[in-house]
């Protein structure tokens, strides 16, 4: 059954799904959604999710959104790899990690929060970068001082990649988009080094989509 993903290059949410289904080697087509330009707001995109948001993933008749519950779901339809450990307690701790980027930091930078900040505090270009490093760091930080906590071997919760990893990768890809240094990062630098030498994430990474190169990085 063809899987399609409506997504778009630039999404890191998006990002985190087209890793977790190359990493299962699940055949997809991808549905580019420009959310710079506003498509996700339109009619034919409303009536797939009504969040206005990408990633959706469709299957069959069944329609999932928001990136941790695809992740979840494409666990349940095909098992391994597993992504999600199946001890209780390490897959409280893996789905913990994932949120900090999918709940806490990730929300943030968002188009329509940018957009927000633009139309109604009159937030310039550069007011807009420093919001967006801002948050993006406190992400990183967080990451940080986890992984200190509990090293990463080689990979968040051991030998095997998940949906932690797959995360904390999304949220350099959004330090990626920023230009930041890494270097007061050193756990979150070397997980991302793992993470990013396995081709299903090095070929997910925004840079690497079609959209990339049509349009002009921002
Ligand atoms: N928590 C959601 C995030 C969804 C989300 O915010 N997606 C962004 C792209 S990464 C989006 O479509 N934004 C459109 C907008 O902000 O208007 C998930 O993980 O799927």
């Amino acid at each position: 059954m063809t899987i399609r993903l409506y997504g778009f290059w630039r999404s890191i949410a998006s990002f985190r799904v087209r890793v977790a289904l190359k990493l299962k080697q699940l055949p997809f087509e991808e549905i580019p959604v420009d959310i710079l330009s506003g498509e996700q707001f339109g009619p034919d995109y409303g009536a797939v999710n009504d969040e206005r948001v990408v990633p959706t993933l469709v299957h069959g008749d069944r329609r999932v959104f928001q990136s941790l519950a695809i992740i979840e779901f494409l666990d349940d339809l095909m098992p391994e790899p597993r992504l999600l450990p199946s001890d209780p307690a390490d897959r409280a701790y893996a789905r913990s990690l994932a949120l900090v980027a999918v709940a806490d930091a990730h929300p943030l930078v968002t188009p329509r929060v940018r957009n927000h900040l633009v139309k109604m505090f009159g937030a310039d270009a550069n007011a807009i970068e420093s919001w967006a490093k801002h948050w993006t760091i406190e992400g990183l930080a967080t990451y940080e001082r986890l992984l200190e906590r509990r090293p990463p071997a080689p990979f968040a919760l051991g030998p095997r990649v998940g949906v932690a990893d797959i995360c904390i990768a999304g949220q350099i890809v959004g330090a990626h988009f920023l230009k930041l240094d890494l270097t007061p990062f050193p756990a979150v630098a070397r997980l991302a080094d793992h993470c990013f030498a396995l081709p299903p994430f090095a070929m997910s990474h925004p840079f690497e989509q079609p959209g990339y190169r049509a349009a002009a990085p921002r």
